[in-house]
């Protein structure tokens, strides 16, 4: 068998890189608790994400989590399942009650067709999923929002560095959530960030990601601890320095993709979006079984042969998860589950050689019936 190649591939600096970055820890034995990495990431990813408030946390499901808690909220939260689980855990984690709204087919994110008719009086918010760096209809999302006053908290998890209609993307909504882990498009090893509009949300999520210490005598929240390290804040410096350029490797990936499978019978590739600058998260496919000749799971298992291995990105839905069978009202979400039945998340990552590109697609094409 030739080389695995799995769905995605940390970015990494060559190792003197950190290594220098890191040096400095061992002259001032400060590892954490906000030290000067930490600030000095956080002005860094202010400038590169185009946004006017930021903070840095230890993940990007501590950044939802701890983002929902500083909102204070009760009741319902309208979002979507075809998300990972770090979405809805974040709001059934804050005693919050899931409502699951459907997804577009086009883009994969929320439907808002459907989004008004799932409001209650105990709706408080509504959490918006990004998938795939697949920008949500954020004027309908607002326009509702506004409508019947609920905070908006989108899950950004996979749109580090993209703008929409010259914006970056986290300047919209009451905050927006990344995430900075191993397998994002940037990595602090670990790591997430809240962007966020109202500055004093963001004195709230500074003290909750420290215990809610609000000052030397006085701890006036329960909080966590979800404080960016400074190894992983150095992780990020490095990586910020390269990821333009890792971007545009995996945008010609993402063109080699497209010129051997676009127009497929039986495939439906990822929409392009005209106002969105992308960061090529992810090359999700979705396999028409009847169209294509061959289903997913033989897809999905003739890669794994040759010993790739694409993903279920996102399979199953996070409404049908055993951990929260009976304690809530599931709608029918028909189009997400759908989509989540036939999608196949292929390999991308910045070093994907095109060579890899080219055999990956020759399998699939293979399974065409
Ligand atoms: N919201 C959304 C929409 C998300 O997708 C996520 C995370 C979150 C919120 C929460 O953000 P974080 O709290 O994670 O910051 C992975 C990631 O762990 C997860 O971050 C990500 N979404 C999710 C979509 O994918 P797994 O369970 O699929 O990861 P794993 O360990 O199977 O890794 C996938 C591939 O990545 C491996 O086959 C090889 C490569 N890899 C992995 C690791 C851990 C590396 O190259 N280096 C590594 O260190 O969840």
């Amino acid at each position: 068998m030739d080389n695995p190649i799995l769905v995605t591939r940390s970015s990494m600096p060559e190792l003197d890189e950190y290594m220098n970055e890191i040096a400095d820890l061992w002259e001032s034995h400060w590892l954490t608790n906000m030290g000067p990495k930490h600030k000095l990431l956080q002005d860094e990813l202010k400038k590169f994400m185009e946004v006017e408030n930021i903070d840095l946390l230890t993940n990007g499901h501590m950044a939802l989590e701890l983002t929902l808690q500083a909102l204070n909220l009760q009741g319902e939260v309208i979002t979507t399942p075809f998300t990972f689980a770090s979405t809805t855990h974040a709001i059934v984690r804050n005693g919050l009650q899931p409502v699951f709204c459907d997804i577009d087919p086009v883009t994969f994110t929320m439907d808002t067709e459907r989004l008004e008719q799932l409001i209650t009086d105990r709706t408080c918010a509504i959490l918006p999923v990004h998938v795939y760096g697949n920008v949500c209809n954020i004027e309908e999302i607002e326009r509702i929002a506004h409508k019947y006053e609920l905070k908006v908290v989108y899950d950004a998890a996979h749109t580090f560095g993209e703008t929409y209609k010259g914006k970056g993307i986290g300047s919209f909504g009451d905050a927006s959530c990344f995430s900075f882990h191993a397998t994002k498009v940037f990595n602090s090893i670990e790591g997430g960030a809240v962007c966020f509009k109202d500055k004093r949300l963001g004195e709230t999520l500074y003290e909750l990601k420290n215990f809610g210490i609000h000052g030397p005598e006085e701890v006036s929240a329960v909080g966590a601890n979800a404080k960016m390290n400074e190894f992983c804040a150095s992780m990020g410096l490095c990586n910020l320095r390269h990821v333009e350029e890792e971007i545009e490797k995996r945008k010609k990936i993402v063109e080699r993709y497209r010129d051997w499978l676009e127009g497929v019978e039986g495939l439906q590739l990822n929409v392009v979006q005209k106002d969105v600058k992308s960061n090529y998260s992810y090359f999700p496919i979705i396999i028409e079984e009847k169209q294509f000749g061959s289903s997913r799971a033989e897809v999905f298992d003739k890669l794994a042969e040759h010993g790739i291995g694409a993903r279920k990105y996102f399979y199953p839905l996070t409404s049908t998860f055993s951990a929260f069978h009976g304690q809530f009202n599931v709608l029918e979400t028909p189009v997400a589950l759908h989509i989540s039945k036939r999608v196949l998340t292929l390999p991308l990552y910045a070093d994907l050689s095109m060579k890899d590109v080219d055999r990956i697609c020759e399998i699939i094409m293979a399974c065409k019936g």
